[in-house]
């Protein structure tokens, strides 16, 4: 390598500095491997600006894992440039060349090493690991190389993948729709990049949970869960860098579904297991299949001893060639107890003896010892118990923590532990068919809080297994992004580069030009949607009193709008991903608050005998419709409906942990009849030293024969105005009282009346008074001055205003309980009131003068 480096120019030596810093970015690789023109001589044309093309040349006895992903990068630069690389396999050539293979398994990649063209000190006997090197040509030196050389079967792979999310294919290209960017011609630029081991040896997924969405969606498009599906999730997996996958196990049996299934998973280079409670290769599914064909059909270990371990045998026998990694244990059938043995030393025995003749069956099947095949013993719900009791397992299986489900660790190592060979994994969830409640429908985790967990996961020493319960896969893929990244390197990712991740990732899927928008909307949503998931939202969640939900609700319809509006000026290429990413997440989910709002108020404004209450009904009922229909849409409609059944997943109404079997149901709302209305009867309470009132929150209405009180809806700066018309009669007798009760224990209050905007029309103005409790009343003239004499002072803006806003201070009676009525008179027509503040210290001066202070209607 030293000569290597020797040979390069000064140039590119920085250039080389520049990659390796470029590699300590989040997500551990670097994001300027390509350039568009050459930078430097040395910079490699895949497809030169000549439109000269490179050639592919590899080993024909490499790996068929990596022969397979070579072509999807030959498809990969054809889609970005329009040009088929030539395989030029066992040809002379005067092209430039890539060269890929993996170490130790072609010839080619060897004999560059032998030749001391390739250095090796980050592949040889590193796990995998990939190097992409500019090298100069090997049979014609005036032309040049590009090796992508990996240190396993999987390395290799990773390292074709990093060329092809350089040139501009997103991992996500397929499962997310993203489109493929275009270039004419596609550079790397010169030196040696090497992309260093992940920090965690196995790194996946699981699918669960999976009806009746992803089960829906396999059923339509494949036929079932069958290679034509997993293939495209194993592809998926290795351009993420990961590497380990726990199939679907809901009615499904992987390896029986299709036999082509394992077959292909070890082809591409995924290591295949079971789920916690599945072991030894074997699906719950095969035994509710098969029991009666061992023993006596129990899935019990002291009744069935034989039959279940012959079960077991015949799934090893079966998978017994193909990478993977063995669920040890058992619990009971399916995700459940087994039965309690009497003692904690009972059990123990009782799994132990399971564990160790296990393990004999792995001996007999594989003819090697025990240790050579990786094993899991997850401590999933009560088997941490287990572990906490002190049982122990041998030192070479993995010992797979778990959260609680809702992405918290359980527990973690004893950081002065002892290390083991088998280390400790981590199982981990984004998706929950569970207690207190369900979470299947949209993705409802938020990044800040996987990584604060997952660093300390990783700081603790648990770097063997990451997995994560993804659910559908689908509406979770950003979390799922992020924990794939964060498993190939927890140290690139830190509290303060998580939104860089987020534009990244936005990038990736929508361009540079939309990305920090886009990123901002995604991590506002994966905030809000972390608050409480969509099963658990109900009208009761947020205080409607104090104007909690409004405001949230509102912050969301505010955030859809936001992502409606880049939506729309998206060009249409980028559609379809923006809408599974961001736009339908953010949509369905505003809708759902909306929904609740609607209820919410409704409830309360149907308590309150208001006619408005019928208004929010209908809002509510349009709501629960429009989420059928934004279902439909998604299902139906994005990427041509490639996606269906992948919304169907019930989420509204749910009254236990479980979904409720009729699917979604409409919230109850009620309506209120015209001669059950009930005017006036609100009574106040002070809140930070203020009662803020509506006009229209009167306690009681006076008027004469002649007049009458009436709401002039949204009329000024809040609600509404009261007004008693008409104006040409008198209003004698006519009052309107606001009831408050009131902590403040002076005997004077400051009082602000907010009144629309009205002059002097009838000369002398307009004059009002008020009184606390009968107490003397004060009186004044709300606008004498607001005449041409003081146009630019006092007429004029308070007509821009809109307002004219009376200050007064009044004396307020001692009452034993605090409740005070206030009597508002207007000694004038052609008065108008907004808004009421009864002052006790509290006052501030905002433009809206104050949030309504709570109320609620005096039953009579
Ligand atoms: O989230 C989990 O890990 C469990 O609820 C599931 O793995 C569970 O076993 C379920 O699929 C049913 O078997």
């Amino acid at each position: 390598s030293l000569k290597f480096l020797a040979g390069l120019s000064f140039c590119c030596i920085l250039s080389l500095l520049s990659l390796q810093s470029a590699a300590q970015q989040i997500g551990g690789l670097g994001e300027d491997l390509i350039s568009a023109k050459p930078l430097s001589e040395r910079d490699f044309p895949i497809v030169g600006i000549d439109q000269v093309a490179a050639g592919i040349r590899y080993d024909d006895n490499d790996y068929k894992g990596v022969i397979r992903a070579i072509g999807d990068l030959r498809n990969d630069i054809d889609s970005v440039t329009g040009v088929k690389l030539a395989i030029i396999n066992n040809k002379p050539s005067d092209i430039d060349e890539i060269i890929i293979g993996t170490l130790g398994h072609s010839k080619l990649i060897d004999e560059l090493v032998s030749a001391k063209k390739l250095a090796t000190q980050d592949l040889k006997g590193k796990w995998e690991s990939f190097v992409i090197s500019t090298i100069p040509g090997i049979s014609n030196k005036n032309k040049k190389c590009l090796v992508i050389a990996g240190s396993d079967k999987r390395g290799t792979i990773y390292g074709i993948y990093e060329l092809s999310r350089q040139l501009g294919v997103s991992p996500w290209y397929w499962w997310a729709d993203v489109p493929i960017q275009k270039r004419t011609a596609a550079y790397v630029i010169s030196g040696r990049y090497s992309s260093g081991e992940p920090k965690v040896r196995y790194r996946g997924i699981f699918i669960n949970d999976e009806a009746p969405c992803f089960t829906g969606w396999t059923q339509a498009k494949y036929g079932g869960r069958n290679s034509k599906v997993y293939t495209r999730m194993f592809e998926l997996l290795l351009r993420l860098r990961a590497n380990y996958l726990w199939p679907a196990m809901w009615s499904s049996a992987f390896n029986e579904d299709d036999p082509e299934n394992p077959r292909l998973a070890d082809e591409y280079g995924i290591v295949m297991g079971t789920s916690h409670h599945e072991p030894m290769l074997r699906a719950q599914r095969e035994w509710t299949i098969h029991h009666n064909e061992f023993g006596n059909g129990e899935w019990n270990y002291v009744s069935n001893k034989q039959g279940v371990q012959d079960f077991w045998k015949q799934g090893l026998e079966r998978n017994k060639n193909y990478e993977s990694i063995l669920t040890m244990g058992m619990r009971g059938d399916g995700d459940l107890p087994m039965p309690d043995a009497g003692s904690a030393q009972q059990n123990f025995t009782v799994l132990e003896n399971i564990m160790a003749d296990q393990r004999k069956i792995i001996e007999g099947v594989t003819h090697k010892p025990a240790d050579q095949t990786p094993q899991i013993w997850a401590l999933y719900s009560e088997v941490l118990e287990y572990f906490d009791q002190g049982m122990k397992v041998p030192d070479d299986m993995t010992i797979l923590l778990c959260d609680d489900n809702w992405g918290d660790v359980r527990r973690l190592p004893e950081l002065a532990s002892k290390k083991r060979k088998g280390g400790y994994g981590m199982y981990y969830h984004v998706d929950l068919h569970g207690a207190p409640r369900a979470y299947q429908w949209l993705n409802m985790t938020q990044i800040p809080h996987m990584w604060e967990q997952l660093q300390l996961t990783y700081d603790y020493g648990v770097d063997k297994i990451w997995i994560l319960n993804v659910g559908d896969l689908k509406p979770n893929e950003y979390p799922m992004d992020f924990f794939l990244n964060m498993a190939w390197n927890p140290k690139s990712f830190n509290q303060n580069n998580l939104g860089e991740y987020a534009a990244r990732f936005c990038a990736q899927q929508f361009g540079a030009a939309q990305a920090s928008e886009a990123a901002d909307i995604l991590s506002t949503y994966c905030k809000f949607n972390s608050r409480v998931t969509a099963e658990m939202l109900d009208s009761r969640t947020y205080n409607l009193e104090s104007g909690e939900f409004l405001k949230v609700r509102d912050a969301y319809l505010a955030l859809e709008t936001r992502a409606l509006r880049q939506y729309l000026e998206l060009s249409p290429r980028y559609k379809d991903a923006y809408m599974e990413l961001v736009m339908h997440p953010v949509r369905a989910m505003a809708n759902l608050y909306d929904l609740y709002y609607a209820v919410a108020m409704n409830g309360k404004l149907t308590a309150d005998k208001d006619l408005k209450a019928n208004y929010w009904a209908d809002h509510a009922e349009y709501c629960f419709k429009r989420d059928a229909e934004l279902s439909k849409d998604y299902n139906l409609n994005v990427a041509g409906g490639k996606w269906n059944h992948l919304m169907d997943q019930t989420h509204i109404g749910y009254r236990s942990w479980d979904e409720p079997k009729g699917g979604n149901s409409m919230p109850k709302v009620f309506r209120v009849k015209p001669d059950e209305v009930k005017p006036g009867s609100f009574v106040f309470t002070e809140k930070n030293g203020v009662v803020a009132m509506e006009a229209e929150h009167y306690f009681e209405a006076r008027a004469n024969a002649q007049a009458q009180w009436v709401i002039i809806p949204e009329l000024g700066r809040t609600l509404s105005g009261m007004a008693l018309l008409p104006y040409t009669a008198t209003t004698d007798h006519s009052a309107l009282l606001y009831k408050m009760k009131l902590s403040s224990q002076s005997n004077h209050v400051t009082l602000r009346i907010f009144f629309t905007c009205t002059l002097p029309f009838k000369k002398g103005g307009q004059r009002v008074s008020a009184a606390f409790d009968g107490a003397k009343e004060t009186v004044w003239n709300i606008n004498e001055d607001l005449i041409w004499k003081n146009n630019y002072t006092r007429m004029y803006p308070s007509g821009a205003a809109r307002i004219i806003e009376s200050v007064k201070v009044l004396e307020l009676p001692v009452v034993n309980d605090g409740v005070h009525l206030l009597q508002i008179q207007p000694l004038d027509p052609g008065v108008v009131i907004q808004k009421i503040v009864v002052d006790a210290g509290g006052y501030e001066p905002t433009h809206l003068k104050m949030e309504e202070s709570p109320y609620k209607k005096e039953k009579i």
